[in-house]
């Protein structure tokens, strides 16, 4: 029963029973009593924070009647800019991707500091834009759909400027514009239809003096012309700040209490969430007001591993007309704030079968994919992985698919069928931060013998743990972690597992690698010669633990 049933109960109860006596009247006492206890429940049930966990950065979002839109950047990983869908903020459902198309967006040699950077989502006169910026081109460009789940359009490309990145759309009385980050926050009209500057390019404002004021977000509300915009850099400096005109153009004037939203300070310096920034606000349908951010975990000290995650804070507007953010510009992993009636999403399971036509919009490639080096048809209910030259230890497109690293504690184990590799051939699992770090479980092919290895990938450093022989022909490599390391392990019965190695967390983190992305759990196929050996993934089995 929801809210809205009790209600009809207790009217219908009123309309249809007149109050007699004294024991209906403590009966309608009651029944309010009730009624109001479980409005206050459903509504105040809080949530976990980050909304959308593992490597999901620079969210946008926006809000169709009751439904609401959410896009992150990729970088190197295809199909980029992920679209969630979610009735209440809390739970989200990707329902697709925004670039799925080779014609729609270049990848070439991206990796964890190129490909595709932050997005925008708007929606305007019943089209949804997304708009983003490429690296290294730094050239931004938006495509359009009627419909979320897609297909979006190719490319409107924004000519008249390129360089930093950040871009985001307003629409305000019949016009659209343009604003970005270059130095200062910058703004133009444009023709939505064309990408056609229409007038002089302002800068409007370069925030509070914090390092790269960047992430601009404008919104209009009560005659105010809101500018939102992330400063101090996207790690541990970074913080949300805010100002206002009454004028498009500005002059704008920054919020008294800026920042809005931060964990850089003294307060919050031991807090288990860092580096908040870059956000997007939205009103839900019953008014109130909502903040999706970028933040992360921190593993040990300092150190994030699963990239910059994407959180939720409610906000109210103070008596003169300022954004607070829950209550004191802070946020918590266990949210005790109202929420809107929570609708839950369709959870993606972690564990795939192979079963199904195409792959679940869980897993990425790295770059555009050589398409022909997948297939789930030819082998029912297994995924065929040829071998590609390009290993994942390259720049460029191996045959790999991966799913994001969701929380520090996990497993990831699949079952491999390797009796048709070939010498020099690999394949197996692993945990990819990128292509000079990772670590994985693979079956190597060498003198006409198969052996299964630990291995480790640490920038110039390539070691290989542990190696055992092997004469199976399907094998189930698992790596998994306890928060501080990564396990290396195979087993040939999927019951006893035998280590290969373990490594710590910290050679896989941001801090470490550099780059935007988090870890990646993924299979993979290479080999060092042309070859006509092939690997069959039967399943692939992910869980995540407290
Ligand atoms: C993005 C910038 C940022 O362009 O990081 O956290 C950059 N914020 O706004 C890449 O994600």
């Amino acid at each position: 029963m929801n809210v809205k049933h009790l209600h009809l109960y207790f009217s219908c109860f009123m309309d249809n029973f007149a109050l007699k006596t004294n024991d209906m009247r403590n009966t309608l006492i009651l029944l309010v009593a009730l009624s109001f206890l479980l409005t206050s429940a459903l509504y105040s049930q809080g949530y976990k924070n980050p909304v959308l966990p593992g490597f999901h950065s620079d969210p946008s979002v926006c809000r169709v009647n009751d439904d609401f839109y959410l896009v992150n950047s990729t970088f190197q990983y295809f199909p980029a800019v992920p679209i969630f869908h979610s009735k209440d903020l809390i739970h989200w459902e990707q329902i697709g991707a925004c670039l799925t198309r080779p014609s729609q967006v270049n990848l070439d040699n991206a990796d964890g500091n190129s490909g595709i950077y932050a997005p925008t989502i708007r929606y305007h006169d019943g089209i949804f834009y997304m708009v983003t910026t490429q690296y290294p081109s730094r050239k931004h460009f938006y495509v359009y759909a009627k419909d979320p789940s897609g297909p979006w359009s190719d490319p409107v490309f924004i000519d008249f400027t390129t360089g930093s990145c950040d871009p985001t759309l307003f629409f305000d009385e019949g016009k659209c514009y343009f604003l970005w980050k270059d130095v200062y926050i910058k703004i133009c009209e444009i023709d939505v239809k064309s990408g056609r500057q229409m007038s002089p390019i302002k800068r409007l404002w370069s925030g509070m003096g914090g390092r790269y004021p960047e992430g601009p977000h404008l919104y209009k509300k009560d005659g105010y012309y809101y500018l939102l915009i992330a400063e101090g850099g996207t790690e541990h400096g970074h913080h949300i700040t805010i100002a206002r005109s009454r004028y498009l153009e500005g002059p704008y004037e920054p919020c008294p209490f800026n920042p809005i939203l931060s964990h850089f300070n003294n307060e919050m310096q031991n807090s288990p969430i860092q580096g908040l920034g870059h956000a997007d606000l939205v009103q839900a349908k019953d008014g109130s007001w909502w903040m999706i951010c970028l933040g992360y975990r921190t593993s040990g000290y300092l150190q994030h591993v699963i990239g910059r995650e994407t959180f939720l804070a409610p906000v109210e507007w103070d008596k003169n007309a300022w954004p607070v953010v829950n209550g004191n510009g802070t946020l918590q992993l266990d949210m005790k704030c109202r929420t809107l009636p929570q609708i839950e999403m369709v959870e993606e399971s972690g564990r795939d079968d192979f079963d199904k036509r195409k792959l679940g919009w869980q897993w990425n490639y790295i770059c555009v994919p050589k398409i022909e080096n997948y297939s789930l048809d030819v082998r029912k209910g297994y995924l065929r992985m040829i071998p590609s030259a390009i290993t994942i230890d390259h720049l460029g497109s191996p045959t790999f698919i991966g799913r994001r690293q969701t929380e520090l504690k996990f497993s990831a184990t699949a079952s491999i069928d390797v009796s048709h590799l070939q010498n020099g051939t690999e394949v197996g699992i692993t945990a990819y931060a990128a292509r000079l770090n990772h670590y994985d479980v693979k079956i190597i092919r060498k003198e006409g013998r198969s052996y299964v290895q630990g291995s480790i990938r640490i920038g110039q450093m390539k070691h290989v743990e542990r190696e055992v022989a092997l004469d199976k022909s399907v094998v189930y490599v698992r790596i998994e972690s306890d928060k501080e390391y990564y396990y290396l392990s195979f087993s040939l019965d999927n019951k006893i597992f035998t280590l290969l190695g373990k490594m710590e967390y910290r050679y896989l983190s941001t801090e470490t690698i550099g780059g935007f992305t988090g870890v990646y759990l993924g299979l993979f196929a290479q080999t060092d010669k042309k070859t006509s050996a092939y690997t069959d993934v039967d399943w692939f089995d992910y869980r995540t633990f407290e």
